[in-house]
């Protein structure tokens, strides 16, 4: 008999394999697979062209993440890593998802579908429209489309309309969406950003007078001692260990805290490196701090009396006296709040023994140009904001602000999220940004603050909300509480997505749904008066430079992101409008004119953006070791110890990426460097946790989460045992969000407390 292997492609989760966890990231492999994705996807030309020019000063930026570029040294021919080829080939794929898809699969039956399997189906080629009543969509013109938008928009109020976005939106798009919104009347401009790194600007704008990170990526070779805390970047930022191993030659030390043990901390094999190709890989971490999920305010917390307590015995040896005095405020209280510390706590809160911490203090001492560095194993908590002031406070005490190799370094997701907030994309605008909108374009705009992320939830299950605009990204499964969130977008009166694929945001409509597809990264952009057009990005560390499509569309009915917002504004606010949208749209340095004098740092954009790695924004604890808060000085901040301790027969769950996923779009099924295989609903927990609670490895079970007396309920995970810290869970994202309560936030920042679920298992018949 004939048969052939079934595409992987077409399932939506097969039968799991586990194989042991790997100790070191990337190498050949990493390379060949990337090769075979691509290839896979959009075959040889397309590939290699693609691959070539990802990253190079006259190419496309990586839509991968954020982590940025060299810019004072050579770039090699290749600069891109696994993972970012993989968008590459996801983007680049010529399979198409065509108006016969939609008219073969009725939505009810999309619904039933993984991200997986929607996802790998292709590029969207043309609108299409489901209106009341239907259960397919089909094609509309641009031209009706924009008329549906312009009808909803003018026949409710702004307060009820929502503006989503992505963190992959470029500056052009987000300038001219947010102004867009704040024309209609709202501030309800909610973004990934409150979902990913809010807990950062929430802690570090009081503290430093600044929401971003504070070091280049050359502080990061010059560093003394790097801490990596709270993630993975041998998944989600590879380029970031060529910078950790460049620094270790250089003499720095690396430390890694993160309650599982990721290949990428512990060793690396650069795959453009000869030595990548074969041995074990370069050493990445010099000590590795298995702490418990949630711990970490316990530990910065017990390095902190550990620095001042060498202090007292040895005055001048931690502190930089001189800084303290001059540019901070609040250093007694500090210094007094930490000066006794529960020792037996403190290994509870953290897994770890005092010796650990001890080694780690005593690295921080000999140091004498510290960055720490953190992603979402440090935001998604409820005392996360605490946790990141807690980190400021170490920075202020031995002065790493302002100095080469030294600083805080929140590691951005979205290529362009940092960028997109810098341009507007943010419910609470400050008075200085409205006030120079004003100044600009003469009209009044909003001053009230407008929904974020999960007030957006709130707001769409209370049937608050008519109009849900989703400038790219995924808000069904980005977001928590899958089902409440899901009953919500069906509420409303329109849900628009500008999308370049299928996700399961699409069929979760409102009652009438329109998807609008749009070029991507990779894609040339040159049907503009104004001819071929770029776009401008932000990375992690402030630099603003071009990006420049190559591919030709696979559809010629693809349209630009910002002519897509244009034509939105004109339909909703009429061509009589004082804002010229159709002239921007046409000629991208009209954009970026405009944005040149509202936004500080932006002056002569259009030139400086043209130099060959376009220009760094200014950041004062960066340049001049200032602090623009409001009183002028950085401030030491005192927090109460918490942590997380999960009640008997329960774990702490944290969500998490595979290796073979960019947020809710899956590549693949293969979590390679974790071993896990072929299936996604699965949870990761210490063997002696799984034994204690009286369940085998690869038991099928139901994981029940609890918050404030509700529970939630995630059907048929398999269990499998793994070197996590113990009393912690593991579990991947988006599939584990239903169990996410929409009120487990963190504090302040009401980030979704994606790292900080109760759980327990139930065994299914
Ligand atoms: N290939 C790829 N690249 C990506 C993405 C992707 O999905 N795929 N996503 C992008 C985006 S938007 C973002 S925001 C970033 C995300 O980048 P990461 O923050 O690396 O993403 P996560 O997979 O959520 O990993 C969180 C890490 O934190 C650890 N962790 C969890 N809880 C705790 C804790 O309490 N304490 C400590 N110390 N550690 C903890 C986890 O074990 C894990 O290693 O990556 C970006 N880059
Ligand atoms: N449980 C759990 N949930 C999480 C997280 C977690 O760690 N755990 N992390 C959170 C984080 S950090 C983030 S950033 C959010 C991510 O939330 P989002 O940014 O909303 O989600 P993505 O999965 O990145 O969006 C994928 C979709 O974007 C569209 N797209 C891709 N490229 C383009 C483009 O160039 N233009 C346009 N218009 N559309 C495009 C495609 O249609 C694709 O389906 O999720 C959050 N959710
Ligand atoms: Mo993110």
């Amino acid at each position: 008999m004939f048969t052939t292997t079934p595409d992987p492609h077409d399932i939506d989760e097969g039968a799991l394999e586990v194989h042991a966890p790997k100790t070191a990231a990337a190498g050949v492999k990493a390379v060949a697979v990337a090769l075979e994705r691509g290839m896979a996807q959009a075959g040889v030309a397309r590939t290699v062209r693609g691959m070539l020019r990802i990253n190079q000063r006259d190419g496309f930026d990586c839509p991968g993440c954020a982590w940025p570029e060299s810019i004072t040294g050579k770039r090699k021919p290749a600069e891109f890593c696994e993972n970012g080829a993989k968008a590459i080939a996801e983007e680049s794929t010529v399979r198409t998802v065509t108006p016969e898809f939609w008219a073969a699969h009725p939505i009810a039956e999309l619904e039933g579908r993984s991200e997986f399997w929607l996802g790998s189906r292709g590029r969207i080629t043309e609108p299409v429209v489901v209106r009341p009543g239907e259960t397919h969509y089909s094609p509309i013109s641009w031209g009706e489309a924009f008329e549906l938008i312009g009808e909803h928009l003018r026949a409710t109020t702004p307060e009820r309309c929502v503006f989503y976005t992505s963190g992959r939106t470029a500056n052009e798009t987000a300038f001219l969406y947010q102004l867009f919104a704040r024309s209609l009347g709202t501030n309800n401009l909610p973004d990934c950003s409150n979902m990913c790194h809010e807990s950062s600007g929430f802690a570090l704008n009081p503290t430093i007078g600044v929401g971003k990170g504070t070091v280049s990526l050359e502080d990061i070779h010059r560093s003394e001692l790097v801490l990596v805390v709270g993630q993975n970047p041998g998944t989600n930022h590879p380029r970031m260990l060529s910078a950790l191993v460049e620094c270790r030659k250089n003499g720095g030390k690396v430390v890694a805290v993160n309650p599982l043990p990721e290949a990428g901390l512990m060793a690396f094999k650069d795959p453009q490196a000869l030595g990548g190709i074969a041995g074990g890989g370069e050493k990445v971490a010099d000590e590795f701090l298995q702490i418990k999920v949630g711990g970490d305010l316990a530990l910065f917390q017990a390095l902190g009396h550990l620095l001042l307590a060498r202090e007292e015995r040895e005055p001048g040896s931690v502190v930089d006296r001189h800084f303290v005095e001059a540019q901070t405020a609040g250093f007694a209280e500090y210094r007094e709040a930490r000066r006794a510390l529960d020792w037996a706590e403190t290994e509870r809160a953290t897994g770890l023994s005092r010796a650990q911490m001890e080694t780690v203090a005593e690295m921080m001492v000999a140091s004498k140009a510290t960055i720490v560095c953190w992603a979402l194993g440090l935001t998604q908590q409820r005392h996360s904001v605490d946790t990141l002031k807690e980190i400021v406070n170490l920075l202020l005490v031995q002065g790493n602000f302002g100095r080469p190799g030294a600083g805080a370094c929140p590691v951005r997701g979205h290529s362009n999220v940092q960028g997109d907030r810098t341009m507007g994309i943010w419910e609470k605008p400050t008075e200085a940004f409205i006030a120079a909108l004003e100044a600009e374009f003469g009209i009044p705009f909003p001053r009230e603050h407008g929904y974020e992320s999960v007030e957006t939830q709130h707001a769409l299950e209370a049937g608050e909300v008519d109009v849900f605009v989703s400038m790219g990204g995924n808000f069904l499964s980005a977001a928590s509480d899958t089902e409440h969130t899901r009953a919500g977008l069906k509420r409303t009166g329109l849900t628009v997505h500008v999308s370049t694929k299928p996700n399961l945001s699409h069929v979760a409509h409102g009652r009438t749904s329109l998807i609008l597809p749009t070029l991507g990264r990779t894609d040339v952009d040159d049907k503009h008066a104004g001819g071929r057009q770029f776009v401008t990005i932000e990375d992690s560390m402030s630099v603003v430079h071009r990006s420049q499509g190559r591919l030709r569309p696979v559809s010629e009915h693809l349209l630009a992101e910002p002519v897509i917002v244009a034509r939105m504004a004109e339909a909703a606010l009429g061509e009589d409008h004082p804002v010229d949208w159709r002239a921007m749209a046409e000629d991208y340095d009209l954009i970026r004119d405009h944005i040149a004098r509202v936004i500080p740092g932006f002056e002569d954009y259009n030139r400086r953006v043209r130099t060959r790695d376009g220009f760094v924004l200014p950041s004062p604890p960066r340049d001049t070791r200032t602090f623009a808060t409001d009183i002028g000085k950085a401030r030491f901040t005192v927090s109460p110890l918490e942590y997380l301790t999960p009640p008997a027969g329960h774990l702490i769950l944290q969500t998490l990426r595979s290796h073979d996923q960019y947020n809710t779009t899956i590549y693949g099924l293969d979590d390679r460097y974790r071993g896990i295989s072929k299936a996604r609903k699965v949870v990761l927990a210490n063997p002696e946790d799984l034994a204690a609670l009286g369940f085998a490895d690869r038991e099928l079970v139901d994981v029940i989460s609890v918050f404030n007396g509700d529970e939630r309920r995630a059907e048929a995970f398999r269990l499998v045992g793994y070197p996590t810290a113990r009393g912690c869970a593991a579990a991947y994202y988006p599939e584990a969000n239903v169990l996410v309560h929409k009120d487990l936030v963190a504090r302040e920042s009401n980030t979704p407390g994606y790292k900080a679920l109760t759980v327990r298992f139930e065994r299914r018949q």
